[in-house]
């Protein structure tokens, strides 16, 4: 798919959840560098740069958008040729992609250590990678029940009952407000991430912080599924993450409410480190307190102003 056609897939939720919005933008730049035909180097970087901002744009909160971009076009500017470009463009998104994969897979064992036979589990909203535990322990021949929230209003919820279903796991589904209803019978909750802050922070579908305190009010342990491009340098160069508002026809049709009602429809929120009891990564379980550790071993001390205009 083209640059364009990925970032209105993003937009309107067509490409959703933080992992694969980044595999998807990173194979858009690869796709661009395969389909440029010119032979004028900067026009072709310069090409690879407007793309890179069209995908930037298209959702603002999951910082892995960001990171799989900055991966795709590291060493750009030290290319010489425009084959020379188009090979590094082409390397970086398939190593991106396949780095990506391995670390839901990675994760996927790792989390199901933390699962024991016969536990009820808690999810929110439709994770790759939280779902990718749940499935291997599954896999692994332990007997999982999952209680999924609805996650209005797009209902992801659903999407996860569907995958876990067709994985052979037993699933109810239950609305948002009865999450803390349900606390009393789960024994361990998992959730995806869209951004890692610097201070252990979660940024994730709106409601998990909810989820959360429920959680630890029921002393319930919280666990944080997110692949290493989920930490995001830009918070550790002092940058809030920007909380996306999305239309608010996504929640109710405005014809149903009383003139000069507003609706707001905030789709992510954030989790304080204290409610989290372990990050879940590909390089291993650690505590949410490690996330300024990950950063800097991932994207370097001086990276964490690469590519950051102002
Ligand atoms: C999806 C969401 C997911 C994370 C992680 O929100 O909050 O928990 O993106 O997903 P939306 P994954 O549906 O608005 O994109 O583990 O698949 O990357």
């Amino acid at each position: 798919m083209s640059v364009n056609d990925v970032a209105s897939s993003i937009k309107s939720m067509e490409i959703r959840g933080a992992g694969l919005i980044a595999r998807s933008a990173a194979e858009a730049l690869k796709q661009t560098a395969q389909e440029f035909r010119g032979s004028d180097l900067a026009v072709f970087r310069k090409e690879l740069e407007s793309g890179k901002k069209v995908l930037v744009a298209s959702r603002p909160t999951a910082i892995s958008l960001w990171n799989a971009v900055q991966a795709t076009l590291r060493g750009a500017q030290e290319a010489t040729s425009v084959e020379e470009l188009r090979s590094i463009v082409v390397g970086n998104a398939d190593r991106f992609v396949k780095r990506s994969s391995q670390a839901v897979e990675l994760i996927g064992k790792f989390g199901a250590k933390r699962l024991k036979d016969g536990m009820r589990v808690m999810t929110h909203c439709n994770s790759k990678a939280a779902l990718s535990v749940i499935k291997t322990a599954h896999a692994n021949g332990m007997d999982i029940e999952v209680y999924a929230t609805e996650s209005r209003p797009w209902r992801q919820g659903l999407l996860t009952v569907r995958d876990l279903s067709a994985a052979g796991v037993p699933c109810t589904l239950i609305i948002d407000s009865a999450v803390r209803w349900a606390m009393k019978d789960i024994d361990a909750v998992f959730v995806g991430a869209d951004t890692i802050c610097s201070n252990g922070a979660l940024i994730n579908k709106v409601g998990t912080s909810q989820v959360a305190m429920a959680a630890s009010d029921s002393r319930v342990p919280f666990m944080v599924c997110a692949e290493t491009y989920k930490f995001s340098p830009r918070t550790l160069s002092g940058e809030m993450v920007e909380i996306e508002e999305r239309d608010a026809s996504e929640v109710v049709d405005p014809q149903l409410l009383p003139s000069g009602v507003k609706v707001r429809n905030p789709v992510f929120d954030a989790t304080p480190p204290e409610y989290i009891d372990s990050l879940i990564t590909e390089v291993g379980v650690i505590p949410p307190y490690a996330a300024y550790e990950v950063i800097v071993r991932e994207f370097g001390q001086t990276s964490i102003f690469e590519g950051i205009e102002d």
